[in-house]
């Protein structure tokens, strides 16, 4: 009588040659899964380039999905935590100054308001100063990695909105704002532009802001890294479609929230 062995008893060489065709099998489908998934989002097409940067259309979607969770995650009702004003940095940092070359005249400076209507209004800086000062004590953040406490001062920017009857504006998506020459601009989502510690600031330290600084007017927006916070505002123009923005076209982050 032969001693044969059943069927389905395998001897340990066979079971580890039968995993091992079954492990690189499944690799195999995986690989062929992901190339093809890649091929895919290889040949899907770019996002119109300009306002921000040409990105396969179906990332660009999921990164205004993922904005717009954080959008909602931070409500308008949350504020940016505050310092006292002996914390704040005597010299504060002065970080790029792109927009603020050429031959710019502190004294001749109007900021030019541009309704979505495209109605125009050309208001002085001490009409800006007329109005309540707000001051605000916070945690400056960079995306390029440095933080300062620093301390600003200057009109609300939903007071300015009030002020001026531009309250119908805010029914619209966005803010943008640019430098006088129009070398850098900012497109700010309109619940971070009304947000009740976003100031047009022209004091630093309790003194005139300084040229550097952005005078006569800048943009302190304490619920968006620096990037956002426009130095020497030249005009500002409310829209229903993204406005225009220096970091953003290069590929940065269009809501640059923290
Ligand atoms: N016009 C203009 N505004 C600007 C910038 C710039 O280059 N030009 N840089 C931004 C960046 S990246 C930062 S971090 C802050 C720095 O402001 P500060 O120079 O007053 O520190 O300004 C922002 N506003
Ligand atoms: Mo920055």
């Amino acid at each position: 009588m032969e001693n044969k062995k059943p069927n389905k008893e395998l001897t340990v060489d066979e079971k580890i040659n039968r995993r091992n065709f079954i492990s690189f099998g499944v690799f195999a489908l995986m690989g062929a899964a992901f190339y093809k998934g890649w091929q895919w989002l290889y040949h899907t097409p770019k996002e119109a380039p300009g306002i921000t940067a040409g990105a396969k259309v179906p990332l660009r979607r999921a990164l205004n999905k993922t904005e717009l969770a954080f959008r909602n995650f931070f409500s308008n009702n949350n504020l940016v935590k505050t310092y006292p004003k002996s914390m704040a940095a005597k010299n504060v940092r002065v970080n790029s100054t792109i927009g603020m070359g050429g031959k710019f005249v502190v004294d001749d400076w109007k900021l030019k308001v541009t309704k979505a209507n495209g109605q125009t209004m050309d208001i002085t800086i001490d009409q800006i100063k007329a109005l309540p000062k707000t001051e605000i004590v916070f945690d400056f953040k960079c995306v390029e990695g440095w933080d300062q406490i620093q301390y600003w001062g200057g009109l609300k920017l939903i007071d300015f909105i009030n002020h001026f009857n531009l309250a119908d504006q805010t029914q619209l998506g966005y803010v943008g704002m640019m430098t006088p020459d129009k070398g850098y601009q900012v497109g700010l989502d309109m619940p971070s532009a009304i947000h009740p510690q976003t100031i047009l600031a022209y004091e630093m330290n309790g003194q005139p802001l300084p040229m550097n600084h952005g005078a006569p007017l800048r943009l302190i927006i304490p619920v968006k890294y620096g990037i956002k916070n426009l130095k020497r505002i030249g005009s500002i123009t409310f829209s229903d479609t993204r406005p225009p923005d220096y970091w953003a076209r290069i590929g940065y982050d269009y809501y640059s929230g923290l």
